[in-house]
């Protein structure tokens, strides 16, 4: 790499000139990210080039996932390089602030939350790790819509990250593959055996443009993101079409299959049952399966893929790539000639599977007819599946009639996804301890009396050196004088701050550093809203998508208590405190909206009221992302992590919170479970109903929400204020709000865990009193955070679930 800040300059200088054939004058700030972004490539494909070692020996990891949230990836690699500093300084040399390149950059938004983020953790651990571990997805051409605030309301906008280019992506035209639709399937006899011919179809072209993603501290690791874009196969159809004055028929063919790629969907509240996404679920299954295959053949010779599964693991983030299983199956069979049999041990072995929620609402089912149309060798493949697997299950479980009638694949008129993904799948895991228990007993119970053996839980981590190392500079500095530099490779060395918890002149660092933070934040909402932040005061912050289990409602529940509390017993309420909530809803998801309009309205009353402006502010920040991420986590002091307990499969942000020293405040759900266990229950804050009270409740009844709101007056002062009068102007704006906690019997126990979070939350409040206790917690959280490192995480699944070697931080595993 460069040794000196000289030699960056000069090479800097000449990509400047020779790439884009300007110099530094008359560039913009764009030309000069992108060579920046050019010099870095260049760089790597360097490494990849004279490095052919493979910690892995050879065995590639594929990680199928239809969301990828990678950030913003200038910064990071210039961390992973070591030279940030060396090119801040060359470039100021030059003139050219740093900070304003790295304003250039999109944030691809290729996902809805955490499971799209988590899939970007993976890939920078297994970069690190050295496994040779790709990811396989859709480049989007739109990614999740942006949000805009306009009079309380979220607006819409559609998110055009490519408009100027994307410098990191590398298009391969000729790597590009043919993705068949639709079409009719023959069978005829060829040498004694049925093979199958599929007609007519509508073939659409996959490009891949692959991305870069490098490792921390060792640049010879370079892995790669590839994401396809479909296209038409055939300009020269087009053409003609044009020629014969058939211009509509022509761009709507071009439109209908460049749909394909155009647009992540929003669906984090109902699942879209369209084509379009079944069309996206297979178009990227297809071509990234059918490249893995080729491209294992040139490496191992056409005779060898009896041992594909041990040479390749393909996993499928949640069910979105589950058409993998029937896909490698037709290209085994159809393509390579193999008995059913050998195809499915083989595939079988190959596929393992994450599942990420347990709401029945989110479980992926398709009707039948709409995949039969769409695809119809992968629909009689299915069919098999579903086949084989009931026969011998009616064997197995001869006593066990509804074993056998829960595991179907094809019911009710759809192909089930998750079903489809157990029996194809060699594992099965769940994302925390929690969310694994509740799918081996609950959702999944019959299933895991047949195949007990693939269930395993693989708790979320999180890429401790993005949302620490390089968002949070200055605890980063902080941790490094105090325990060294060795927790940036290994996290679990953040256990040595625990040396530090009585130190008080590091627990006043510590606090400083969190205020320069939360300044920092403050000049971003103060530039960007015009509202003033007070860094004395308490951040209690929830960012994250909006969605009602989520329960927004109940911290907007609390800050109106407090509101109420300023106003009746003033005294009582000390400090003052700033609530910070960002996220997303789905376009079409009305009451998530309605929890958005609510949070700004509350926001405007208590802005004009001078009795309580000084003690308690909100801010929504728009548009909340990646990017917007990396510089909240390190500025909050509370993270709500407040969800109905066994609803959230694990939550990737209370770790993100947590490794920034903020003390979580939340239930016993997914990783807060682990958060605890962590760091203790002394240095959690945890309220509100257990997920097996949550479950009781569910099976058996008996929840009156009408009992809290009269058991507790204040309470019901805040949800009378919800249905009219308190907010001006309002009318019926929150009724639907109102009703699901009244009327549709608060699906999610808000009522019921309200008192003990405001119990809990007001221990917060004293315990901010006094910063020395409060550092102390805050230390104590850092310093358990290295188990949710994504390091530890892809250790796990490289050793159970894909079988594969990886690097140690001196040598390497023991497989
Ligand atoms: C989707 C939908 C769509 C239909 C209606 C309700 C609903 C609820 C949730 C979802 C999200 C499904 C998948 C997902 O994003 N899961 C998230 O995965 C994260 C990474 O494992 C995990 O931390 C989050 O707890 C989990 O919600």
């Amino acid at each position: 790499m460069f040794t000196d800040k000289e030699s960056f300059k000069q090479a800097y200088l000449m990509k400047l000139i020779a790439g884009e054939g300007i110099t530094a004058d008359e560039a913009t700030p764009w030309d000069k990210f992108v060579a920046l972004v050019m010099l870095l490539k260049e760089k790597m494909s360097y490494y990849r080039a004279i490095n052919k070692n493979s910690i892995s020996q050879g065995k590639q990891i594929y990680y199928f996932s239809m969301e990828f949230l990678i950030g913003k990836l200038l910064h990071n690699y210039l961390v992973n390089f070591k030279i940030e500093d060396l090119v801040r300084e060359g470039l100021a040399d030059l003139d050219i602030k740093l900070e304003d390149l790295l304003e250039q950059e999109a944030d691809p938004g290729l996902g809805n939350g955490g499971l799209g983020r988590l899939a970007a953790c993976f890939l920078d651990s297994m970069a690190f790790l050295g496994i040779d571990g790709h990811g396989n997805g859709i480049r989007y051409k739109y990614g999740l819509f942006e949000q805009k605030i306009v009079s309380g309301n979220q607006v819409e906008i559609a998110d055009n990250w490519l408009k100027n280019g994307y410098p990191w992506e590398m298009r391969k035209m000729d790597k590009a593959v043919i993705v068949k639709f639709k079409g009719t399937v023959r069978h005829e006899l060829k040498d004694g055996r049925v093979v199958f011919v599929h007609e007519n179809y509508e073939p659409v072209l996959a490009v891949p443009y692959d991305v870069p993603i490098m490792s921390y501290d060792n640049p010879s690791y370079i892995n790669n993101l590839r994401l396809w874009s479909a296209e038409t196969t055939c300009s020269e159809l087009d053409l003609a079409c044009f020629n014969r004055g058939e211009f509509n028929q022509a761009t709507s063919f071009r439109s209908e299959v460049e749909a394909i790629s155009y647009i992540l969907y929003p669906d984090d509240s109902s699942r879209a049952g369209r084509e379009l996404r079944l069309r996206q679920e297979y178009f990227f299954v297809a071509a990234g399966l059918g490249t893995i295959v080729r491209s294992y053949k040139k490496k191992n010779g056409l005779s060898s893929l009896h041992n594909f599964s041990r040479r390749v693991s393909v996993h499928i983030n949640d069910t979105h790539p589950v058409l993998c299983i029937p896909e490698l199956m037709r290209i085994l069979i159809d393509e390579e000639g193999m008995g059913w049999d050998e195809a499915w041990n083989i595939t079988v072995n190959t596929m393992s599977f994450t599942n990420h929620t347990i709401m029945p609402e989110a479980m992926e089912k398709w009707p039948i007819d709409m995949v039969k149309t769409l695809l119809p060798r992968i629909y009689m493949i299915i069919e098999e599946i579903d086949r084989r697997f009931k026969e011998d299950l009616a064997a197995r479980f001869m006593d066990h009639e509804e074993v056998v009638q829960n595991t179907h694949i094809l019911k009710d008129g759809y192909v089930w996804m998750a079903n489809l993904a157990i029996v194809g799948s060699s594992s099965v895991n769940g994302v925390a301890q929690l969310h694994t228990k509740i799918l081996k007993n609950e959702v999944f119970k019959d299933y895991f009396r047949v195949f007990g053996y693939k269930f395993n839980n693989k708790t979320n981590g999180v890429n401790h050196r993005r949302f620490l190392l390089a968002a949070n500079p200055k605890l980063s500095h902080l941790i490094t004088e105090a325990v060294g530099p060795n927790w940036k490779e290994d996290a679990g060395e953040l256990k040595k701050l625990q040396a530090f918890k009585d130190d008080q002149s590091f627990l006043e660092q510590l606090a400083k550093v969190k205020y320069e933070n939360k300044c920092r934040l403050a000049e971003r909402v103060t530039s960007g809203y015009g509202i003033v932040l007070d860094p004395q005061s308490i951040f209690d912050v929830q960012v994250k998508r909006i969605h009602a289990y989520k329960r927004q409602l109940l911290n907007v529940l609390k800050i109106m208590h407090l509101y109420n509390k300023c106003l009746n017993e003033p005294d009582r309420l000390t400090g003052s405190q700033t609530f910070i909530f960002g996220g997303k809803a789905a376009p079409g998801y009305h009451y998530a909206k309605t929890v958005i309009k609510l949070i700004n309205c509350l926001s405007k009353k208590i802005e004009q009221d001078p009795r309580v402006r000084e003690k308690l502010k909100i801010v929504f920040i728009e548009n909340f992302n990646v990017s917007q991420g990396e510089l909240i986590y390190p500025a909050a002091d509370i993270s709500e992590q407040i969800s109905t307990a066994s609803k959230e499969a694990s939550g990737t942000g209370n770790m993100k919170f947590m490794m920034n020293g903020a003390l979580t405040l939340g239930t016993l759900d997914g990783a807060n479970v682990e958060i605890r266990e962590a760091v203790g229950e002394d240095n959690v804050f945890i309220f509100g109903l257990t997920a097996e009270q949550v479950l009781d409740y569910t099976r058996h009844g008996g929840y009156k929400p009408w009992d809290e709101y009269h058991n507790h007056p204040e309470l019901r002062t805040c949800v009378d204020q919800l249905n009219g009068g308190f907010f001006d102007n309002m009318g019926e704006e929150f009724r639907t709000l109102y009703d699901s906690l009244m009327i549709y019997n608060d699906e999610f126990f808000i009522l019921k865990d309200f008192p003990s979070y405001i119990q809990t939350h007001e221990k917060l409040q004293s315990l901010y009193l006094n910063p020395k206790e409060w550092n102390k917690h805050s230390l104590l959280n850092i310093a358990g955070s290295g188990i949710f490192s994504s390091d530890r995480t892809i250790r796990e699944y490289a050793d159970w679930i894909w079988k594969v070697r990886y690097r140690t931080v001196n040598s390497i595993s023991s497989i």
